[in-house]
């Protein structure tokens, strides 16, 4: 058994995306037209560009999966390019003038080269695909846990949607979800988000905005609070920090923690002997304000990750630059881009954070073969459910 991780290579304009899982039990059955599901959602989203009407995302197994399912062995996939043209000089010119935002400037300058392209192919959005291309994987294993992650737009460009999300509600939210073209389970405010997006095609400009990701069935305990590196909550930031654009990144109540006292914060604990056999064991709270992560560790509520997206930095109208040949102050150089990409990213972080919670729940139950680590989780869970298994050793007996 090692460790749940994935890598990722291709360029944006390059033949083909690539993605290697390593760490994956055998005996998990892999749904394909559920991962091609996701990956056409992230390429769908109102506000999205030209390139997006190219590409058709499909995965294809090159490794580690035999008649539909995983061999233990190291997973490759591959999703093919159709607007593959790095080494055409004509169509994929240099870029010297860098986009105030993007990877362009600080990029050029470590590699040494005046020409921007090198830098950008990578840190361009199209490597997300790569991520939910993982992280749609990962979610074929957390089906043996009953663990479903449910993402979607909080906000875009300052229209916010105050919808609640709880277990009872996440089968209408997700409906509602899917029935908006920005992704927003709010059919007023996805209207107004619609407007926000047209608005910024006419003033050649860019949104940006917030998008939340849901965990639900989360057994207590992954994560853990002894070593800062396993902590769950410190793994899923950098997760989603790492993704193309995001600026920030917040569990459960968030920054709001840090205008309320810790009585208005902490979320009560209760027990229900009738839901002992949750994921929760009986262990309630009545209300999330800690995101279902206490102490870098699932509390058995659900885990609540929020991220926020910068505007795309690909602006029509360009930035004030320097190009960087000349030193002489230029507007930065338009490549074709999206106006508002934050539908395509709420499908980028819910994957993230699954793959996330899945390499927890691997690290906690992880046998060779998905029987053995599904044995490893029902024991827990019945060891769990038996607590306390020896009698109290610190009451004073009177
Ligand atoms: C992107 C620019 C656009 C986006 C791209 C991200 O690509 P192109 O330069 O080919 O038009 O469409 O996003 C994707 C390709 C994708 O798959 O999400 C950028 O500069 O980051």
């Amino acid at each position: 058994m090692s460790e749940l991780v994935y890598h990722t290579a291709g360029e944006s304009h390059g033949p083909a995306l690539v993605i290697l899982v390593q760490g994956m039990p055998a005996g998990v059955d892999i749904d394909v037209d559920f991962i091609n599901a996701e990956l056409k959602r992230r390429q769908g989203g109102y506000g999205r560009g030209g390139r997006m009407k190219i590409e058709t995302d499909t995965v294809e197994f090159l490794s580690g999966v035999r008649r539909g399912r995983t061999i233990g062995a190291p997973i490759a996939m591959r999703v093919h390019n159709k607007d593959s043209r790095i080494d055409d000089l004509e169509r994929t010119p240099p870029v010297y003038r860098p986009r105030p935002g993007h990877a362009d400037l600080a990029g050029s300058v470590k590699w040494l080269t005046t020409d921007c392209r090198e830098t950008l192919e990578r840190a361009s959005a199209r490597e997300t695909t790569s991520r939910v291309a993982a992280g749609a994987l990962s979610r074929c294993l957390l089906r043996a846990f009953d663990i479903e992650v449910l993402g979607f737009v909080r906000s875009i460009g300052g229209e916010h949607t105050d919808v609640q999300v709880t277990p009872e509600t996440r089968e209408v939210i997700a409906a509602a979800r899917d029935a908006s073209d920005v992704y927003c389970p709010d059919d007023a405010v996805s209207e107004r988000m619609r407007a926000v997006i047209r608005q910024a095609k006419i003033d050649k400009d860019t949104v940006g905005g917030l998008v939340e990701a849901h965990v639900f069935g989360c057994p207590i305990g992954l994560g853990s609070s002894m070593d800062w590196r396993w902590k769950l909550d410190a793994r899923l930031a950098y997760a989603v920090m790492g993704i193309q654009a995001f600026k920030s990144v917040e569990i459960g109540l968030g920054k709001g923690c840090a205008d309320l006292p810790g009585s208005q914060v902490h979320d009560p604990i209760r027990f229900d002997a009738s839901q002992k056999n949750t994921n929760a064991l009986g262990f309630l709270r009545d209300s999330n304000n800690a995101g279902g992560l206490e102490g870098g560790m699932t509390n058995g509520m659900p885990v609540v990750v929020r991220g926020t997206m910068k505007p795309i930095s690909t602006l029509l109208k360009g930035l004030p630059s320097v190009n960087l040949n000349t030193k002489e102050p230029e507007h930065s150089q338009y490549e074709r881009s999206d106006i508002c990409a934050v539908s395509a990213a709420s499908v980028v972080m819910e994957n993230v954070v699954a793959f996330e919670i899945a390499r927890a729940a691997l690290e906690k139950f992880g046998g060779d073969s998905l029987l053995e680590t599904r044995q490893n989780y029902e024991k827990f869970m019945e060891m769990a459910r038996q607590l306390p298994l020896e009698p109290p050793t610190g009451d004073v007996i009177a």
